[in-house]
């Protein structure tokens, strides 16, 4: 990234967002990659990089504000939670090796009283902060001094007027990559990434000294589908908790649809960060191959060309991220869009939208791709059946499911469901959302993947006093299997350590690492789909979480708690 940009204002930010959404005009009756079309009059810029704080000396110590704030965005003025008085907030660049300081400071009001039932989801304005992607401590670094924390207690967690002091030490070998951090107090994580608090956090390491990628403007690309209401705030879980069809669309960096420049031949580097709190991605620019070379915050060791010639985009679930390289093509104007993606039955389909206008323009600039593999942390070295098997090789069955409980308050709940005496702790009975009445829990088989597992008869949310947790050996090396019992494509996020992905419903994939993985769709009760992945838990004993990725659902209960001991 340029010096240049790494100094424009908020202003500078506030005036093109606002000014974006007044009327960008594009390109009628385009759908799918095309080829670019021509462009007469060269049009400004209006892609914006997020603020950006860097390292120096090994060090990079930032405060974080909670706040609300009143800004234009999408040409809407809107009063909501944020971070540092932006959406997205600040990109924070460090190195393996580094030491990363946060503090963070709660200015947000009193939480409101509230006559919620379900009694997590009353503290919208409490809150934490996690770092997703970070290989770091999930605990405490020295008294008093967190790492990445996320198990407060829905009522204590920074509550308004509070501090917390974070410390991440990133190993000198930790990945290089695009990671990003946001809130996740249990019953807030959605209310709170959905008003857009989120911001980018690149680590960055050898791959990016290759000489052909230390030449490329880099760009972050973080997409947010802020959720408001008629009146620009979000202060109501039901707001959150809306169907596919119907979510907001996806800005770039707070802008939508914004143009950007590159000059023919030239060579950039792209960061994707989907960081909606629901919807899909499924990535591609007309007329050019996306070269992905790096998969949430893993180097792949290679360039893994996305065109449109693919039968689909980069998909990026709700928390995954992509690292990209494009070569500009032949003058012209390109449209980075998102296809068509079915994200649950196959009356589910998320449409087709435009994410950005790439503009090509004839000043040509000869750059290259680099050729060769690519390097890749040794952590990241592929995990064997022999490691596998002398390293414990323990196997786990872990199934995502949302029961579909009960059609009123007054019927008793799905014989799968036992609330008992917490039912108002299970179920959220606001308004008729699709979470309405349901139950959203994880459940863990017994068996071994491997063979016919036999699935739980019971599933219980994360806040029910009789929640299930997963403890695992440090040092361990597992190979887990998640079950998708709904039609959803629930996207599954284990904290802490990165996974390496090996099948996919049973069938063998090319094994590439993750640490979020969205489920195939049109699972059941009787025809759970999945995905199986490899894991080596090393480095951090410590309480940390999994979880899906659609934070209404987490906040719902669908998470569970893993500890290394
Ligand atoms: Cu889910």
């Amino acid at each position: 990234m340029s010096r240049a940009d790494s100094k424009r204002t908020r202003r500078d930010f506030l005036r093109i967002g606002w000014t974006l959404g007044a009327g960008l005009v594009l390109p009628a009756g385009l759908h799918g990659c095309q080829q670019g079309t021509s462009y007469s009059s060269l049009p400004d810029e209006t892609f914006v990089e997020p603020a950006t704080l860097e390292s120096v000396n090994g060090e990079l110590d930032v405060t974080l504000a909670l706040a609300y704030a009143q800004l234009p965005l999408n040409g809407k003025m809107i009063r909501v939670r944020s971070m540092n008085n932006s959406i997205p907030a600040p990109t924070l660049r460090v190195n393996a090796g580094d030491r990363l300081r946060i503090k963070v400071i709660n200015r947000l009001p009193p939480n409101p009283v509230s006559s919620e039932p379900a009694r997590h989801l009353r503290y919208p304005n409490s809150t934490n902060l996690h770092t997703h992607g970070l290989h770091v401590t999930p605990g405490l670094v020295s008294p008093g001094v967190y790492g990445d924390y996320v198990m407060d207690d829905p009522q204590l967690g920074i509550q308004p007027g509070e501090t917390r002091q974070h410390e991440y030490r990133i190993g000198s070998d930790h990945p290089p990559g695009a990671c990003w951090y946001h809130p996740h107090l249990h019953g807030s994580s959605a209310i709170q990434v959905g008003s857009g608090m989120a911001g980018a956090l690149i680590i960055r390491g050898e791959i990016d000294r290759i000489p052909e990628i230390a030449a490329a403007v880099e760009r972050v690309f973080m997409f947010q589908a802020p959720i408001t209401d008629s009146n620009g705030t979000l202060e109501s879980f039901t707001q959150v908790t809306d169907d596919p069809t119907n979510e907001p669309p996806f800005l770039v960096n707070g802008v939508r649809r914004p143009r950007l420049v590159l000059r023919s031949g030239e060579v950039q580097n792209w960061r994707f960060i989907n960081a909606a709190i629901f919807n899909y991605l499924n990535v591609c620019l007309d007329g050019h191959a996306l070269h992905v070379y790096g998969h949430d915050g893993n180097p792949r060791g290679d360039l893994l060309p996305i065109g449109p010639g693919n039968a689909s985009g980069i998909v990026l679930a709700p928390g995954n991220r992509s690292s990209v390289l494009v070569k500009a093509g032949k003058p012209g104007t390109y449209l980075l869009r998102t296809l068509p993606f079915q994200i649950g039955t196959a009356a589910e389909m998320l449409s087709e939208d435009v994410l950005a206008e790439v503009v090509v323009v004839d000043e040509p600039r000869s750059m290259a791709l680099p050729s060769g593999p690519l390097p890749v942390p040794k952590n990241l070295a592929s995990i064997s059946d022999d490691e596998l098997a002398s390293a414990g090789g323990l196997q786990r069955n872990i199934v995502m499911r949302a029961v579909f409980a009960r059609s009123s308050a007054n019927q008793p709940p799905d014989s799968v469901v036992h609330p008992g005496s917490e039912v108002d702790d299970w179920f959220y009975e606001t308004g008729s959302t699709n979470l309405a009445r349901t139950v959203f829990a994880l459940g863990t088989a017994s068996g071994q993947a491997s063979t016919q597992p036999s699935f739980p008869d019971e599933f219980v949310p994360f806040q029910s006093g009789r929640a299930l947790k997963q403890t695992v050996a440090l040092g361990s090396v597992e190979e887990w299997t998640i079950f998708n019992m709904n039609a959803i494509r629930h996207p599954f996020h284990l904290h802490v350590n990165p996974f390496q992905v090996v099948k996919v419903n049973g069938q063998p994939v090319d094994p590439y690492w993750a640490d979020t993985v969205a489920l195939p769709a049109e699972g059941s009760p009787a025809n759970p789909t999945s995905v199986t992945f490899r894991v080596r838990f090393s480095d951090f004993s410590g309480r940390f979480v999994m979880h899906c990725h659609m934070l209404a659902h987490e906040d719902m209960g669908m998470m569970q708690t893993v500890e290394v001991v």
